[in-house]
Order: C-alpha cells, then sequence, then structure tokens
C-alpha cells in the first residue's frame, strides 16, 4: 500500500497543467467522491492494525499534499490569465489584435474634402432631418416639383414640413443663415430616397456638395477647381468635360464627366464606349436662391456642384454593386484602407 501512495503523491507533484479545467479534473480523480484518495481510503480499512498508525500518516500527508498542489496550481492560473506571464511560456509569440479598416465611403469622403480644403474650403455639417425650407423651398424647388412628391422623399406622416434630406444642399442653405460671403464650404453628408435597392440604387446613400460665392465668381472658376478635383482623385492623366444639364438650385447647371482611366479614351465596357464617365453636377447658383438666402445677386454669385460618394468610390476602386458598401462583409471592406 506504501507503493500505492508513493506512486500517488509522485503523480500529484508531477501534474502540469496547460488549462484550468485540468486541474478541476485532476481534483476530481484524485481528491472526489469517487477519486483515487477516498479508494485508498477503503483499502485502509482492510489492513491490518499494525500498520494502520503508520499508513494513516501516509494517507494524511498524502490528501494534504493533494489538496495543497491543487490549490497553487489554481492560484498560479489565475496570476498568469490576470497577470500575463506567470506559468506561461514567455518567448510564445503575441496574439495579434483584429484591427478593423476605414470604410472606403470614408476614405474616399475624406480625400474629396482634403482636396477641396486645399482651395479654402472649410468642412460643414447638419441634420438629416430636415424641414421643407432647407431641402427645397430655399432652393428654388417649384412647388409641384416631383422631388417634393412622396414617391422620392420620406416624409414624417403627422406632418409634411419634416422629412429626412434627399441631398446635402440643406447643409449650404444653413451656412448661408449664418455666414455672410465670402463662403467657401464642403458639405458631405448621409441622404434619403425613396428608391427601390438595387446594384446601382439604394435608399440611404452618401453625397457630398460644395458651394463658393464671392464677387465676381465665374462658370470659368468652377470649371478650373473641378477640374484640379478630377486630377487629384482620379490621377493627373484626368480630363473633364461639361454637358448642359438642368437643376432648380442652379443656371446655368452641368453635368460633369471624366475622362475614363482604363481605357484611356478609348471606349470600353466601363464607359459603355464612350471614353468618359459621369462624376458629378455643377452649376452658377440661381439668382433666386440667392435672394431666397439674403444674398444680393447683383452684387454676388457662385457656383456649387454634388457628387454621390459611393459612385465616385465606384469608379474610383472599380466597385461594381453599390450595395456591397452596407453590407458590411468584412471581406470586402478590409481592401481598401492601405494605412493597415
Ligand atoms: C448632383 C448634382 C448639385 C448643387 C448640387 C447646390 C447647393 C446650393 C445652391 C446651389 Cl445651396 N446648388 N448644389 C448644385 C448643382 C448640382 O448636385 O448630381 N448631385 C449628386
Amino acid at each position: 500500500m506504501t507503493d500505492k501512495i508513493n506512486e500517488l503523491l509522485r503523480r500529484v507533484e508531477e501534474f502540469k497543467p496547460k488549462a484550468a479545467a485540468e486541474i478541476e479534473e485532476f481534483r476530481i480523480r484524485i481528491l472526489g467522491k469517487k477519486g483515487e484518495l477516498n479508494a485508498l481510503m477503503e483499502e485502509f480499512k482492510t489492513v491490518a492494525p499494525e500498520l494502520k498508525r503508520e499508513l494513516g500518516q501516509q494517507l494524511n500527508s498524502l490528501k494534504q499534499a493533494a489538496t495543497e498542489r491543487v490549490n497553487a496550481l489554481r492560484d498560479q492560473m489565475q496570476d498568469a490569465t490576470a497577470n500575463g506571464p506567470g506559468i506561461e511560456d514567455m518567448t510564445r509569440p503575441g496574439s495579434a489584435e483584429q484591427l478593423g479598416s476605414r470604410h472606403p465611403i470614408s476614405l474616399v469622403k475624406n480625400q474629396i474634402v482634403e482636396v477641396f480644403a486645399r482651395l479654402g474650403y472649410t468642412v460643414a455639417d447638419g441634420p438629416e432631418i430636415e424641414d421643407d425650407w432647407h431641402v427645397f423651398s430655399a432652393l428654388n424647388f417649384p412647388p409641384e416639383h416631383p422631388a417634393r412628391d412622396m414617391q422620392d422623399t420620406f416624409f414624417i406622416e403627422k406632418d409634411p414640413d419634416i422629412l429626412l434630406r434627399t441631398h446635402t444642399s440643406s447643409i449650404q442653405v444653413r451656412t448661408m443663415e449664418r455666414q455672410k460671403p465670402p463662403i467657401r464650404v464642403i458639405c458631405p453628408g448621409r441622404v434619403f430616397r425613396n428608391e427601390a435597392i438595387s446594384y446601382r440604387a439604394h435608399c440611404i446613400f452618401h453625397q457630398i456638395e460644395g458651394l463658393y460665392i464671392d464677387e465676381g465668381v465665374s462658370f470659368a472658376d468652377m470649371k478650373q477647381s473641378l477640374l484640379y478635383f478630377a486630377k487629384e482623385i482620379f490621377g493627373e492623366q484626368a480630363s473633364i468635360r461639361m454637358r448642359p444639364s438642368y437643376f432648380p438650385f442652379t443656371e446655368p447647371s452641368a453635368e460633369v464627366d471624366v475622362s475614363c482611366n482604363l481605357c484611356g479614351g478609348k471606349g470600353c465596357p466601363v464607359c459603355k464606349g464612350t471614353g468618359w464617365l459621369e462624376i458629378m453636377g455643377c452649376g452658377m447658383v440661381d439668382p433666386n436662391v440667392l435672394r431666397a438666402n439674403n444674398i444680393d445677386p447683383e452684387k454676388y454669385s457662385g457656383f456649387a456642384f454634388g457628387m454621390g460618394i459611393e459612385r465616385i468610390a465606384m469608379l474610383k476602386y472599380g466597385v461594381k454593386d453599390l450595395r456591397l458598401y452596407f453590407e458590411n462583409d468584412v471581406r470586402f471592406l478590409h481592401q481598401f484602407d492601405t494605412a493597415l
């Protein structure tokens, strides 16, 4: 029996757990009700009386040693998890932190903002829940304009004066309320439209608009600013062209195209054979808009432009489906942030 006791004592001393769960398993196997120690205690009952004294002492020492070992191992394990290295192997490589990455929409927004900051624009923000004045009336939308329709705009049911902004122009209107010309402001933000979701449309998307008002601001100023923007975002080889267009808030208005980078202007499937890709709308601020915002159109003139950030990011990164921006699949999101 002494051999059995010594054998168990040796196993207790040599026991080296790798995880906390192993200690508890070991405790139950040795010290538990149906454990090996109690089995020896049963056996002890049958030994000859003259051996009882000596074996009793050995069994008590074994029990004490096992209990102390289990408690000590438990403490060590706790220290190791609480304080880092304890019984741990200090040469093991550290566990790497899984870092997130910036969303492509944020990356492109920041790049666009930086370009215009270099031209002296400041950044402005405004509420997503707006009223009719800041989204439509102050921007020369006639009362019957289709954008005012429920089909295009999300209204609050109880009060049709409250709506989700459909463009970021409302931020510029709020800037004109606060600030006298010269005004040079760039306004990024989320906008909302009641659209069916597809690869090229979503009911929530992002815009950046810019507004420049001062004495003597011309169409030529606008063209040069937007050419600079296109070269900064799409590369030095980029050129732009303007096509006549219409917006309620600008006159004259234009659609801006950038030369297709994929085919160098020769025509390819991406630019549908035209050599050009539409990137934004722009125009000279309509005198009605200046007047509505208490700016004298006889003294001041200005230009404004607006673009969809999703679209710019699609062209820049070759993203084919706009819905990818909203699904938050990390396999998609991790591809853009080069700062990591
Ligand atoms: C587009 C076209 C545009 C504007 C936005 C604007 C704002 C004020 C006054 C005049 Cl406060 N204009 N914004 C002007 C022209 C075009 O956006 O296609 N956006 C995605």
